[in-house]
């Protein structure tokens, strides 16, 4: 993988830089990605029919026992030279914003400090009436499990489609996006928004744009540069080349 000696010389000279990540970034930890066809019992589920507020109230039991099987599949998977190679590139840089699309919590496992999390955490459990965080409630074999406040069903703390994003996390990526010198977009097909759109923001700004990605995206044809390689292999290679 060679990584161009004008990216380097970007980076070099960047005071501040900031990262959005997507699945891509889990995927060489095992963790399946939302484009990769789903397997086993989900197989004949897409995503995006499972993460929304409308299949929760349809078939909360289904949609409940969907994100358990994913946190117990992300309890068990261990961070990739990616997520690692993150934590060291943020300490090259004064300002450094690191914001994930991603719900499996790897960043902040491996190290990660101040992570935005645009879409929220599966791991963390929250009333679906009353929308607070529920860290224990008595286990009745209810699944969904319900809230021990207000007996409304517990749902996972993710952004379903079709949900607002957290405010306060999208107000902080948008300013890293906006004020950014480098805007690096890894592992994600850049196709949800209001996510996607920080990329783009962060152009419009003047930052340089890369994109660190096996596949094309929507974004490509818009970057400044486009690593083609899976971000495992890609980002050791970038962060090597800036240690020298
Ligand atoms: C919103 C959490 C408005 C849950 C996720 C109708 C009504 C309302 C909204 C809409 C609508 N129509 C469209 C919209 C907007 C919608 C949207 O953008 N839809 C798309 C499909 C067109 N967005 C929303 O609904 C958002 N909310 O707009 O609200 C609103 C405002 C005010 C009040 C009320 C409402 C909410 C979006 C968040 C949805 N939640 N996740 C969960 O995890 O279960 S989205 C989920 O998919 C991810 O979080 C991620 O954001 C998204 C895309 O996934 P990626 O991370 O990109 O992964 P993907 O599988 O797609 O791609 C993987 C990439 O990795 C590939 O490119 C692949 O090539 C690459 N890769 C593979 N291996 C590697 C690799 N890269 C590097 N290395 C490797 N080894």
């Amino acid at each position: 993988m060679t990584i161009p000696a004008q990216l380097i010389q970007k980076l070099r000279a960047a005071q501040r830089v900031t990262v959005l990540t997507g699945a891509g970034v889990s995927a060489e930890s095992g963790v399946p990605t939302f484009r990769d066809a789903q397997t086993g019992l989900w197989a004949k589920f897409k995503p995006e029919e499972l993460a929304t507020p409308r299949a929760f109230r349809q078939n909360p039991k289904l949609v409940w026992e969907w994100y358990a099987w994913r946190r117990q599949l992300v309890a068990d998977v261990k961070p990739n030279p990616a997520h690692l190679a993150l934590v060291e590139l943020a300490e090259r840089f004064p300002e450094f914003q690191l914001i994930t699309q991603n719900v499996d919590g790897l960043h902040q496992r491996v190290g990660s400090r101040n992570v935005i999390e645009l879409h929220g955490n599966i791991t963390r459990t929250k009333c679906f009436e009353e929308n607070t965080i529920v860290t224990e409630w008595p286990d009745r074999g209810d699944i969904p499990p319900k809230c021990p406040r207000c007996g409304g069903l517990l749902r996972p703390d993710v952004v379903w489609f079709e949900e607002a994003l957290p405010e306060v996390e999208m107000d902080l990526a948008t300013r890293a996006s906006i004020s950014c010198d480098v805007f690096l977009s890894i592992g994600t097909s850049s196709l949800v928004y209001p996510a996607a759109g920080l990329p783009i923001a962060a152009m419009r700004r003047g930052a340089t744009l890369v994109e660190i990605n096996p596949q094309p995206t929507p974004l490509t044809a818009q970057a400044q540069f486009v690593l083609s390689g899976p971000a495992g292999v890609v980002l050791p290679e970038l962060v090597k080349h800036l240690r020298s």
